[in-house]
C-alpha cells in the first residue's frame, strides 16, 4: 500500500498536534477502481504548522540565500529527481492511470526541466535610471540614481489539479523558490504520490527546514481552502477549475492575496481547406484524445471548413475508434460526469460519429474509470456540450464557410485558454492568430512548449501569466530605490 505523507519544517508526517493527524482518505487505482493507498488529510493545525515553518524559513538560512545557492538547490532538486527517474514515472502513472511512457516522456522530464530552467533564468534583470529632483516638490537637488532589486513575495501557497500532478506542480514551485519565497504546496488528492516523492527529494537537497513544505487534502473545507485563505499566505498559485478560482479568489480578497490562476478550457481548433489535411487530422486526435482529453490544452471543439469537412469527420471518427491505448478518467466520479455529457450531447441533438460509451476490454480495467474516445457532430453554439468544459477524450466538429465565420465561432466561449490554426497560406496564419480570444494559439502543431514563453488564459482560463520570466516576475516584487547621486 502506498502512502503520501505530509512534510512540514523539514520533517515527514502530520503535526504532532494536528487533532485530525490521524484522519486519511483512500487512493484508487484508477485502471481497476482498487484501493492502493491512503493518504493523510491536513487539518487547519497542519496547514498552520506549515505556514508557520515557511515564515520561519524566510526569517531564517532560506531567507539569506542568494540567487547562486538557490540556483544550486533547484540543480539538486533535478539531480535528485533524475536521480529516482523510474520511482517518480511509476507513482505518475499510478495515480493517474495515464500510459507509462507518456509519465516518462512527459511529466517527469518536464519537472526535472522546470527546476534546471530556473536555476538558469533567476538571476536578476538590473534595471537602473537616473532622475532629476524638482524643485519645492523633492528633498534633495540635482540627480539620483534609480535601481530596482526584486524581493521574494513571502510565504507562497501552490495548489495544483490531478491531471499533470507533478509538471504542474513543478512548474509553479521551483519559480517560487528560484525567487526565494518559501512554500508551501497542496497537491490534488487524487494525485498525491510524486508530491510526496519530491519533498524526499528536496529534503535529500538540503534546502533549509521550512522553504518547501508539502499538505495533502481535499480542497473546499479543507486543507485546499484552510491554505488560500490563510492569514499568513503572501500569494497563490493555483492550477485547476474556473469555478475553485472564483472560490479561492473570493477567500483571497479578505486578505488582498494576489493570485496566479491557470484555469479551465473549452479550446478550439480550426482546420482549414488549404491545410495539410494529414497533418489536421493526425494534430486533432493528438490534440483531443492525449491522456484521454484531461489536459487543459486539448481541443473539445473542432471547426472544419466546408469544401473538407466531410473527409475531416470521416478520418477523425475512424483514428478515434482505432485507439487502444489510452487511459482512464482519473475517478469514478469524473467518469460519471464525462458521460453524462456523452448522454446530454445526444439529448441536445448530436450525432455521434465514434465512441460515446464506455469500452469493453475484457480485462481488470473492465472495473476502472474508462470512456470512449468520442467524435460528435450537429451541435450549435448554444448546446451546453458546447459551451462548457468537460476534459475528458470528446471534440465536436463543426463546418464553417469564411474566415471571419472561423474566428467568430473560436471566440464564442467564455474560456480563452488555448486555440490551434491548420492552415498552408502564411498570410491566413498571421492573420488568423492574433484574432483568437486565447492566452496561446497554435499554427500547424499544438502543445508545442518552450518554458520561457508566457502561458496563461483570457476570459475565465486565468489570471495572469506564468512560464520564464513571467513567473518569476509574479514570484517577486520589484523594490525601486532612489539614491541622490
Ligand atoms: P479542481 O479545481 O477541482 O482542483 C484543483 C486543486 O484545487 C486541487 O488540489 C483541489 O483539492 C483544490 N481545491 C478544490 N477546491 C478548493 C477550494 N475551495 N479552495 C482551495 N483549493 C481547492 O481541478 P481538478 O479537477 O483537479 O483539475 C481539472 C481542472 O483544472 C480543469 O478545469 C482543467 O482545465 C484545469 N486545468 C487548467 C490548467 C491550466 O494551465 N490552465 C492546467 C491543468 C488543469
Ligand atoms: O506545458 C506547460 O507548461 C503547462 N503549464 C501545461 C499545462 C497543461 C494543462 O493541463
Amino acid at each position: 500500500m502506498k502512502t503520501a505523507r505530509h512534510y512540514v519544517g523539514g520533517a515527514f508526517g502530520p503535526a504532532p498536534s494536528d487533532g485530525t493527524a490521524i484522519r486519511t482518505f483512500p487512493l484508487v487505482d484508477p485502471v481497476d477502481g482498487t484501493v492502493v493507498g491512503k493518504v493523510p488529510e491536513a487539518g487547519h493545525e497542519t496547514v498552520d504548522a506549515a505556514v508557520a515553518a515557511a515564515r520561519g524559513a524566510l526569517d531564517g538560512p532560506w531567507g539569506n540565500t542568494g540567487p547562486e545557492e538557490r540556483a544550486a538547490a533547484l540543480r539538486r532538486i533535478a539531480d535528485g529527481i533524475e536521480a529516482r527517474f523510474d520511482e517518480f514515472a511509476d507513482a505518475e502513472a499510478g495515480d493517474t492511470g495515464k500510459p507509462r511512457g507518456l509519465a516518462a516522456t512527459v511529466d517527469i522530464p518536464r519537472a526535472i526541466g522546470n527546476f534546471r530552467a530556473y536555476a538558469e533564468l533567476l538571476h536578476g534583470r538590473p534595471e537602473t535610471s537616473y532622475t532629476t529632483a524638482v524643485p519645492g516638490w523633492s528633498t534633495g537637488t540635482g540627480k539620483a540614481l534609480n535601481y530596482t532589486v526584486r524581493r521574494p513575495l513571502g510565504v507562497v501557497a501552490v495548489v495544483s489539479p490531478w491531471n499533470l500532478p507533478l509538471l504542474l506542480l513543478t512548474w509553479k514551485v521551483a519559480p517560487a523558490l528560484a525567487a526565494g519565497n518559501a512554500v508551501v504546496a497542496k497537491p490534488s488528492e487524487e494525485t498525491p504520490s510524486t508530491a510526496t516523492l519530491l519533498a524526499e527529494v528536496i529534503d535529500a537537497a538540503g534546502l533549509p527546514a521550512g522553504a518547501f513544505n508539502l499538505v495533502h487534502g481535499h480542497g473546499t473545507g479543507a486543507a485546499g481552502e484552510f491554505l488560500t485563505s490563510h492569514p499568513g499566505v503572501d500569494a497563490i498559485a493555483f492550477t485547476g477549475e474556473s469555478a475553485t478560482g472564483a472560490a479561492i479568489m473570493r477567500k483571497a480578497a479578505d486578505h488582498l492575496t494576489p493570485v496566479s490562476f491557470e484555469l479551465g478550457g473549452k479550446n478550439p481548433a480550426l482546420v482549414f481547406a488549404d491545410s495539410d489535411l494529414d497533418a489536421a487530422v493526425d494534430g486533432t486526435v493528438r490534440s483531443a484524445f492525449t491522456h484521454s482529453g484531461q489536459i487543459c490544452l486539448c481541443t473539445e471543439r473542432v471547426y472544419v471548413q466546408r469544401t473538407v469537412f466531410d473527409e475531416f469527420v470521416a478520418r477523425l471518427g475512424e483514428r478515434a475508434r482505432e485507439l487502444t491505448d489510452y487511459g482512464p478518467m482519473i475517478s469514478a466520479a469524473h467518469r460519471d460526469k464525462v458521460l453524462s455529457y456523452y448522454r446530454l450531447a445526444v439529448d441536445e441533438g448530436a450525432t455521434v460519429v465514434a465512441g460515446g460509451g464506455v469500452p469493453s476490454f475484457g480485462d481488470r480495467r473492465d472495473r476502472g474509470f474508462y470512456v470512449e474516445p468520442t467524435v460528435l457532430t450537429g451541435l450549435d453554439g448554444r448546446a451546453r456540450t458546447m459551451r462548457e468544459e468537460v476534459f475528458g477524450p470528446i471534440c465536436h466538429v463543426a463546418p464553417f464557410d469564411t474566415e471571419d465565420e472561423a474566428v467568430a465561432l473560436a471566440n464564442d466561449s467564455r474560456y480563452g485558454l488555448a486555440a490551434t490554426v491548420w492552415t498552408r497560406d502564411l498570410s491566413r496564419a498571421h492573420r488568423v492568430a492574433p484574432r483568437i480570444e486565447a492566452g496561446i494559439v497554435w499554427v500547424n502543431c499544438w502543445n508545442l512548449r518552450d518554458l520561457r514563453t508566457p502561458f496563461g488564459g483570457i476570459k475565465d482560463s486565468g489570471i495572469g501569466r506564468e512560464g520564464g520570466t513571467y513567473s518569476l516576475d509574479f514570484f517577486s516584487e520589484p523594490v525601486n530605490i532612489c539614491v541622490q547621486v
